[in-house]
């Protein structure tokens, strides 16, 4: 483990290497504790560099056995070698050397997942960001760029399969009952998308023919036995495969393309040129052990991966400051895949619930960060919700002021431009800007601040004039480090609504450039005049969720109501409705009026038979009880907002009950299961309507015939959640818990729903549950989808017992996290974030959970990881 040695990187300290490593020779002989690593790198100096620099390698955890440069052993005097660094002083004046390594290293004491580890038997390779370090001494940073040839050895009983990047191009037998494999990656990659897997697996197998004919062999590897498993998670990578043709004109360029699913992962899957390699969560699944979000997950993650190729791959990042340049941009391209396949309104709306989730509370936080941060101080707790989700909305926007087309022409100038090059957001930037002739440069702030931006509006209109007059105040909010903030360029897209639904033509426009439907909010105030109208509109804002911010409106509740009816814009006409959910729930609203209204509004949604499903049951789901504490931002108690949300569902459960009945029995489905959206969307309806019945006379009946009569596991988990929620002390939520773990026992993936739901029960007693699971024979703490089932679910999704005001809740958990840290850094790290928004709790609460981060925080030899979000955290 790495521990701390509190050095912080800045993006302005940026130099380029004194040397390149254009080819790159590695063999492995592969050893459960004694693996042996020979490294024969061809070295060049960098043209200009400085001819007396030393030749400084990354290292972390290594033993170096051997050294040599071009054929000759190295004096001990010639060199210094460090755990974590090789210093050669003065390395031969020659344009290119060969450089020489042998290292030792142990995979089966690589706990921290990161190197060379070994999952269920196999060796695998996790390298992103600076795991490659923990493989060889090398030059681990993304802008060396290196060819690799990679030789593997090993017994050929126990890892009969040998892969590694690129094309297959030799294999052979040894001595001993040994074999070898030669792997050849054409294309000059970063460290960090090398990957190797040895071991006995069982595959899936198939075909794709590219749009230039190229045929691909495809191979999914799994566990041996669940090779079924892996069919939808195939028939998702063709399918991303020719949308990035079509979509994008990005063909695939090896003769293979491999994916290894592996049970002991830090996250969820990763780009490996050629050989993906993924948490076994989002491969395997079927109708009897995922539920249908498992399959849009596995979709979606499958095209990230895969997607990854063109954007990460062939161009990939200068520096890990640049993190989002490859995944904003694919995290987008995955949203778009998606919205293709499935639903685009329904997916718009699912994105917008997950940044609000993660990424808002973030920027609102201690651990507010730019989309494309200045400095870290360990990358690896980069990888986050803003760099993420927020990037993919920075790319979003550039297609909304672009436009489809200049978009596209944009990506193909990005493309052509910097193919096989590490580059930079300003790169990005430029391609978009030489492409369309636009000028982005007060839109790079997006980049650049950290913060969510709030628009303040408030309307007039005045009939004589035939005028309407939208007033726009912006202000962007201070951030750890940032105090003061430049007005941003907030592509705001609206509709003027009249009372037959249809959008207003309206006449010339003041105050702003209106283009498209799209407002563009430059400065801090803008008072923006319509011409040309004559009645008032309702006015729909920031539709498609145009812009990730957030809005303050003076709205009449009765526009609201409209426009959650009329909207021709599906996503918000779900916000309209939502809108007001969330004011009823915080309380803003308390008049009966008002309650009867949403309730009644709440019934001819779930009737509308001219929604889809999905949406219906999108649209009735109450904003959860970490949404409605953002909203409500401070003093936060947890129980009281549970209680209100209960209150909320129960009264629209009883005005609504019998419409209610109705649906649910008429949505009942007998035929053949399939994963498609609009099947899914149908389960989520049914279930949806199961959750508000649940609390009324009979609940628990109903939803334990739901259970047993489940042909699914959407259904089946979805019953389970409403017995052990609402009615965990009666017989029917035992008996559906023991006939659960019964039937799925045996499988860790399915047992973790097990886990998880229990873990999110509502209540305080759930703490001393999820300690006594800790015990349950299916649960270990040396399993990261384990941890985050069981641990990590109660942490970020069970606000009353995690939060319990005499602070046992934060107690147990600082305690989990210190346990795991010496074992697995990052995950102890990530976990660690779910105290990021103490300081919004009330008193009480905050001091307890202060004090939890303290005694983190005050634990000897922290690693990196840890340390970094814990002081950032308390600072
Ligand atoms: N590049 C991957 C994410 C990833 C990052 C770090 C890892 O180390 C454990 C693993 C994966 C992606 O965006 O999918
Ligand atoms: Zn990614």
């Amino acid at each position: 483990m790495r521990t701390d040695t509190g050095q912080v990187f800045r993006l302005e300290d940026y130099r380029p290497s004194d040397y390149l490593i254009p080819k790159t020779s590695l063999t492995f002989r592969l050893h459960p504790d004694a693996t042996v690593v020979t490294a024969d790198l061809t070295i060049a100096r960098r043209p200009g560099a400085d001819r007396h620099s030393p030749l400084i390698l990354d290292g972390d955890d290594l033993v170096l056995k051997a050294i040599s440069i071009d054929g000759a052993l190295l004096p001990a005097s010639a060199y210094q070698a460090t755990p974590d660094q090789l210093i050669v002083a003065s390395p031969p004046d020659a344009p290119t050397f060969r450089l020489r390594l042998e290292t030792e290293v142990s995979p089966s004491a690589n706990s921290a997942l990161m190197g060379l580890f070994r999952t269920n038997g196999a060796y695998c390779t996790q390298c992103e960001a600076e795991g490659f370090r923990r493989i060889t001494y090398f030059l681990d940073r993304p802008d060396i760029l290196s060819v690799y040839t990679v030789r593997i050895e090993a017994p050929k009983r126990e890892a009969p399969l040998l892969l590694s990047n690129g094309n297959r191009q030799e294999t052979g037998e040894l001595a001993d009952g040994w074999h070898f494999a030669v792997w050849h990656d054409p294309f000059p990659k970063p460290s960090y998308l090398f990957a190797l897997v040895a071991g006995d697996l069982g595959a899936m197998h198939d075909m794709f023919t590219t749009a230039s004919g190229r045929r691909v062999e495809l191979g999914i590897y799994v566990e041996h036995g669940k090779e079924p498993f892996a069919a939808y998670a195939m028939d998702a990578l063709k399918r991303s495969m020719r949308w990035d043709e079509e979509v994008y004109g990005c063909e695939y360029d090896l003769d293979v393309f491999n994916i290894v699913a592996v049970s002991d992962f830090n996250m969820g899957a990763m780009e490996n040129k050629g050989l993906n390699i993924f948490n076994d969560k989002y491969v395997l699944a079927d109708e009897e052990t995922a539920t249908d979000a498992d399959f849009a997950n596995i979709e979606a993650i499958i095209a990230h991966e895969y997607f990854h190729n063109w954007t990460g791959n062939r161009i990939t990042c200068r520096d890990w400051f640049q993190l989002c340049l490859k995944e904003g941009l694919t995290v987008f391209r995955d949203h778009e895949f998606s919205a293709d396949q499935r639903s685009r309104p329904v997916k718009r709306i699912a994105e917008v619930r997950t940044l609000r989730a993660h990424q808002f509370p973030e920027d609102q936080g201690p651990l507010a960060h730019p989309v494309r941060p200045r400095r870290y101080r360990e990358i690896n707790n980069f990888y986050t919700a803003t760099v993420y989700e927020k990037g993919s909305e920075v790319v979003r926007m550039i297609r909304t002021i672009l436009g489809p087309e200049g978009f596209r022409q944009g990506m193909d100038l990005y493309f052509q431009r910097h193919d096989g090059q590490a580059a930079t957001i300003e790169d990005f930037l430029k391609a978009f800007e030489d492409a369309s002739g636009r000028d982005l440069q007060q839109f790079a702030l997006w980049y650049h601040q950290a913060g969510t931006p709030n628009l303040s509006i408030s309307t007039a209109h005045d009939a004589a004039k035939r005028e309407f007059v939208v007033e726009i105040e912006q202000s962007v909010p201070p951030t750890p480090s940032e105090a003061r903030k430049r007005m941003m360029h907030i592509p705001l897209a609206f509709g003027l609504v009249g009372r037959d639904g249809k959008d207003f033509e309206h006449g010339p426009v003041e105050g702003a450039d209106v283009e498209n439907g799209v407002i563009h909010v430059r400065k801090r105030r803008h008072v923006v005049r319509f011409a040309g109208i004559a009645e008032r509109p309702a006015l729909s804002l920031n539709r498609g969720f145009s812009a990730p911010i957030t809005l303050t409106v003076e709205q009449k509740p009765e526009d609201l109501f409209f426009l959650a009816r009329h909207d021709s814009d599906a996503f918000s006409r779900w916000q309209a409705y939502n809108s007001l959910l969330t004011d009823a729930l915080v309380a803003a609203r308390k008049q009966a009026a008002f309650a009867a209204k949403l309730a009644d509004l709440a019934g001819v949604i779930a009737g509308d038979a001219s929604l889809e499903h999905a949406f219906r049951a999108l649209a009735l789901a109450l904003p959860g009880e970490a949404d409605i504490a953002r909203e409500m931002a401070r003093d936060i108690d947890p129980d009281a907002i549970f209680e209100r949300r209960e209150a909320l569902a129960r009264m629209i459960a009883q005005s609504n009950e019998a419409a209610f009945r109705e649906h649910y029995a008429a949505l009942a489905f007998q035929g053949r299961f399939r994963p498609d959206a609009a099947s899914a969307g149908r389960r989520a309806l049914r279930n949806t309507l199961l959750d508000y019945l649940a609390p009324l006379p009979g609940g628990a009946e109903l939803a334990s015939r739901h259970f047993v009569d489940a042909t699914n596991m959407t259904d089946r988990a979805a019953a389970l959640t409403v017995l052990v929620h609402r009615h965990g002390e009666t017989n029917e939520a035992k008996a559906a818990l023991a006939a659960f773990e019964e039937r799925h026992g045996a499988n860790p993936l399915t047992m973790d729903k097990w886990l998880m739901i229990q873990a999110t029960a509502p209540g305080a007693a759930t703490l001393d549950k999820v300690k006594t699971l800790t015990r349950h024979p299916g649960f270990t703490m040396s399993n990261p989808n384990r941890v985050r089932a069981l641990i990590g679910t109660f942490a970020t999704a069970n606000q009353t017992a995690f939060n319990r005001p005499d602070g046992a809740g934060y107690d147990f958990f600082a305690g989990v996290v210190l346990e795991i840290e010496p074992r697995n850094p990052q995950l102890a790290a990530r976990l660690a974030t779910a105290l990021r928004s103490w300081r919004s709790l009330e008193p009480v609460r905050r001091a307890k959970a202060r004090e939890a981060l303290q005694r983190i925080a005050g634990s000897d030899d922290l690693s990196a990881d840890l340390r970094d979000i814990v002081e950032r955290t308390l600072a």
